[in-house]
């Protein structure tokens, strides 16, 4: 956007009273200059964040009734950029964090192959590498958008946080299986994990060829434990349950396992009680983090901020909308705007302090974008836990104050919310 459009929208007596206001109202006295008179604290090994931003943590449910088998929240409202830091990664377990000794680390390759192969960590690291940055969102993403009445207290965490997005680097598994020989009949692969949940999951050989990571490092490290030390599957775009953590073995085979994580959960319930299977593909998802859920504003001007990421491909547009879709504006955003990534969309705001309904949507390069809320049930129903995109309302109460702007569909509540994203977890 050029200056003069900025200020037009802004006002530009706004932007200096703004300025203004800042400048008479921040505190300036010998506080300010104490770190200057004393010695600092010394070299360490391994950085750790100040102590002040030690409530900055990833949400877990007090409702969850293992902390094993279960997920937890990135924080997505109090991250910036589109890095989701390590630490703050959102976790979704089966059975626990296994620990491994990357030394006795063995990934095997056989079944419908030339040649069965074993690998140690040292063998992957030796193949040529690749780094990309990706998003990981579980299927549960949104589930709390199933609840009706709608949490008047979901915040952008609660609402989008099952997903982050990190730089990733490993080897290519086309290049593994070729060095396999797969054979002409093969079409699935099933890898599984090493946890206590022995997870294990079917992916076609086709995505394999594609784009699939066998991935050691994350944002430059070592993966975390949480993350699937020391090798996970990373498989752009699609949801987070096939993306199979501290990775032991993958049989190639011309079948789907049928295994017990993409049939007792991560299997889709229609409206008309059908069951659908391998729905993997992650639809377009925006959420606006600032201003979003339980936070407070002041009037005068604010830089709405927030992400968007689609399974479909790149991000080509996100728009704000200031009357419940009546009228919408597009977002600035962010470069690089990346395939299979989170993106940072923008937009410069004057608030005054009325009483306003926030909504965005994400539109990806296949054309998609979110539905709303009325439209995302009337097409899939209630009986549904995963895959739910629909546009999230924040309402600005004339106050400051911002709360959950979906409105109730209807009286009728739809059971406890279970499984992979549910802070009431059922399984
Ligand atoms: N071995 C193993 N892999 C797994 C899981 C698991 O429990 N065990 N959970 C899956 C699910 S449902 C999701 S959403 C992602 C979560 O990845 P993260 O914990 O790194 O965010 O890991 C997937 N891979
Ligand atoms: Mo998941």
């Amino acid at each position: 956007m050029d200056r003069r459009k900025f200020f037009r929208l802004l006002g530009a007596g706004s932007v200096l009273a703004l300025f203004k206001a800042r400048a008479q109202t921040a505190p300036w006295d010998e506080e300010t200059f104490a770190p200057m008179k004393t010695l600092g604290a010394p070299l360490s090994e391994y950085g750790q964040r100040s102590p002040f931003e030690e409530g900055v943590v990833r949400y877990i449910s007090p409702n969850l009734r293992t902390r094993h088998s279960g997920a937890d929240f990135a924080p997505l409202e109090k991250l910036e950029g589109v890095i989701t830091p390590n630490g703050l990664h959102f976790e979704r377990h089966h059975g626990g964090v296994p620990q491994v000794d990357p030394a006795k680390y063995r990934l095997v390759i056989h079944g419908m192959v030339e040649r069965p192969l074993v690998f140690t960590l040292e063998d992957l690291k030796r193949f040529p590498s690749v780094t990309r940055t990706y998003f990981i969102e579980c299927a549960g993403n949104g589930q709390n958008g199933y609840r009706n009445p709608p949490d008047p207290n979901l915040t952008a965490t609660r609402s989008r946080g099952l997903a982050s997005n990190a730089s990733w680097t490993g080897v290519p598994l086309a290049l593994l299986l070729k060095e396999a020989g797969v054979k002409p009949e093969a079409k699935w692969l099933i890898p599984e994990g090493m946890d206590a949940a022995a997870y294990t999951r079917s992916l076609p050989l086709e995505k394999a060829m594609e784009d699939v990571l066998v991935a050691y490092a994350q944002n430059g490290e070592a993966l975390r434990p949480e993350q699937g030390y020391p090798v996970r599957l990373v498989v752009p775009g699609w949801e987070g349950s096939i993306q199979v953590k501290w990775l032991r073995r993958i049989l190639v085979t011309d079948l789907p396992a049928m295994a017990k994580d993409e049939t007792s959960e991560y299997t889709d319930v229609m409206a008309d009680g059908k069951v659908w299977a391998f729905t993997w593909i992650m639809d377009p998802e925006s959420i606006i983090t600032y201003p979003s859920g339980l936070q407070q504003i002041k009037p005068g001007f604010h830089e709405i901020r927030g992400l968007a990421w689609s399974g479909y491909g790149r991000i080509t547009k996100v728009e704000i909308s200031f009357d419940e879709g009546k009228t919408w504006r597009q977002a600035t955003l962010e470069p690089p705007v990346e395939r299979y990534a989170f993106v940072r969309f923008k937009m410069p705001w004057y608030w005054d302090g009325k009483e306003v309904v926030l909504w965005s949507r994400a539109w990806d390069e296949k054309g998609n974008t979110q539905p709303t809320r009325e439209e995302f049930f009337k097409k899939w129903g209630k009986n549904n836990r995963y895959h739910y995109n629909a546009i999230q309302a924040w309402r600005i109460l004339s106050d400051g104050r911002v709360v959950n702007g979906d409105r109730p569909l209807g009286q009728q509540a739809f059971g406890p919310v279970g499984g992979c994203g549910g802070e009431v977890f059922d399984g």
